[in-house]
């Protein structure tokens, strides 16, 4: 006879099920070990293109709750159904330990498979052997007594709940002591980057607004995964592979020895609304990539390399714009941060955000183009960016006088900022804003500023013009699948 799974059986799988994902937390922190990892990764890779698309164009960060709940839902669900098996081989057995013992070792095995990490699958496999036993326990006759197991159950299931999310938050998890100086790099000269362009930031009566460089905490993050790879230096290694002559590998050590440079370069992320915040500027420490392909001649491939990071990101783009690129190790005086793409990451001048690839780990030179991981889901990213004049919220300052102060940033990938106009009569006429001096470097944005004395109600509007001229269009779109389009407004009261 095969006895259905009862209310009690299902409520028991749900408490293996939840502690067990906790455990994993507890053990492996909020890293590419957890459970959550490999399928939130699943989940976000098999979200088709338009849906994910749509998604980032209307509802942005906040879109993420989304493939992070269902990755919980599966998780948890996995678990409880295995737990549910035990309970079952238990019964039909009347092997209790057996039961559980088997449930134990299948979440094991399925979590240790999944993450890669066996020992810390153990954090998963323990809590849902303890539920699949207490689950598969007879039944107490008396109905106060039942009650009463699954008051106690719940009760240390929340427990560990507890107990799980502080040991997850606290003591585990990765980490990457970032803190020391930059390999192969004086801290004087970087120092020396971030003088030049504090004497170049416009004096603002904004306080909120970023000068010209982002601090590491406000610089934005935009990663295909939610649970950026942990690569230490000293297991790096980048290869260039492909349609080359020979193939060559670089350690970290022979990368930082290659001649250092400073660059201060900004990056913009095509995903981003037109007024959006995913554009900063950091000054970054690296070498030209230039001798690195010199010296695997890419003669005879298609003139395009694909580049792949440590989390299966990919990109595809001419090998003429890499050519000009930077090999980056180095993040406003610190070792690059995890979350942009320790330990190197390439940074290519001029092309949005997606082409500089973090955790870089190789450079194939291919023989036919083939579509990278935006690319296949509809975006077309790769090429330079769009010219863009922000006017953020920050940006709008009322002063002691009662004039107003609009300020931003403007940016043209390496076409650079010819100048920034303001209108503050919905485009009617237009004026020049104050431009901060340039920053020498070919690949950055400018600060402006524009008073003016508000009666009524304003619609201002801000556009930004090219270095060759191009006014930016007015001609409104959504970020997908080049980048959005169009000039700021804003409405501004007296
Ligand atoms: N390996 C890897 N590199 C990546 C990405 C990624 O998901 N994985 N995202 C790209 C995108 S879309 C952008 S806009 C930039 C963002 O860089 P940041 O996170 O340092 O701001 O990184 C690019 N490089
Ligand atoms: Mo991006």
């Amino acid at each position: 006879m095969i006895e259905r799974p009862t209310r009690t059986d299902a409520l028991f799988a749900a408490l293996a099920g939840i502690t067990g994902f906790v455990g994993s937390y507890a053990t492996a922190g909020y890293s590419r070990s957890f459970l959550m990892q490999p399928i939130d990764d699943f989940v976000i890779n098999s979200t088709p293109g338009a849906i994910s698309q749509w998604m980032i164009a209307n509802v942005g960060e906040e879109s993420h709750h989304f493939h992070r709940a269902l990755s919980v839902l599966i998780a948890v669900t996995l678990l409880g159904v295995i737990a549910i098996g035990g309970m079952t081989v238990a019964r039909r057995l009347d092997r209790r330990i057996l039961g559980s013992v088997l449930a134990g070792l299948v979440s094991w095995g399925l979590v240790a498979l999944l993450t890669g990490a066996p020992l810390l699958a153990l954090g998963a496999a323990v809590p849902v052997l303890a539920f699949t036993a207490i689950g598969a326990a007879p039944a107490p006759a008396a109905p106060d007594h039942r009650r009463r197991r699954v008051v106690a159950a719940s009760a240390g299931a929340l427990g560990f709940v507890g107990l799980g999310f502080v040991t997850g938050n606290t003591f585990a998890g990765p980490s990457l002591d970032t803190g020391d100086a930059v390999p192969g790099a004086s801290k004087a000269d970087i120092d020396q980057r971030f003088q030049e362009a504090r004497e170049r930031e416009l004096d603002l009566a904004s306080t909120e607004l970023p000068g010209l460089v982002s601090t590491i905490d406000e610089f934005f993050r935009t990663s295909i995964s939610g649970f950026d790879p942990t690569v230490e230096s000293e297991e790096w290694t980048l290869s260039v592979t492909g349609e080359v002559g020979t193939d060559a590998e670089l350690t970290y050590d022979e990368l930082t020895q290659m001649p250092v440079e400073h660059r201060l370069i900004t990056l913009r992320c095509v995903g981003e609304n037109l007024n959006g915040k995913k554009l900063d500027t950091a000054v970054w420490t690296g070498t030209p990539i230039r001798s690195l392909l010199d010296e695997v001649d890419p003669e005879g491939a298609c003139g395009c390399v694909m580049i792949y990071g440590e989390d299966g990101y990919y990109v595809q783009f001419p090998v003429e714009a890499l050519e000009d690129g930077f090999l980056a190790w180095g993040m406003n005086g610190q070792p690059l941060p995890r979350k942009n793409g320790h330990p190197v990451r390439v940074l290519v001048p001029g092309h949005w955000g997606e082409t500089n690839v973090k955790w870089i780990q190789e450079i194939e030179l291919l023989e036919e183009a083939e579509d990278g991981y935006w690319e296949e889901r509809g975006w077309e990213g790769t090429g330079p960016v769009n010219t863009v004049a922000k006017l953020w919220d920050e940006g709008v300052t009322r002063l002691d006088d009662g004039r107003v102060e609009l300020a931003g940033h403007a940016y043209a990938g390496t076409r650079g900022i010819d100048r920034v106009e303001v209108s503050t009569d919905a485009g009617e006429t237009w004026a020049e804003a104050e431009l901060s001096e340039p920053l020498p470097d070919e690949d950055v944005w400018r600060q402006y500023r524009y008073e003016f004395e508000p009666d009524d109600i304003h619609e201002v509007v801000v556009r930004a013009v090219d270095g060759e001229g191009t006014v930016q269009t007015e001609e409104q779109s959504g970020p997908a699948p080049s980048g959005a389009t169009g000039w700021v407004h804003k409405t501004v009261t007296e």
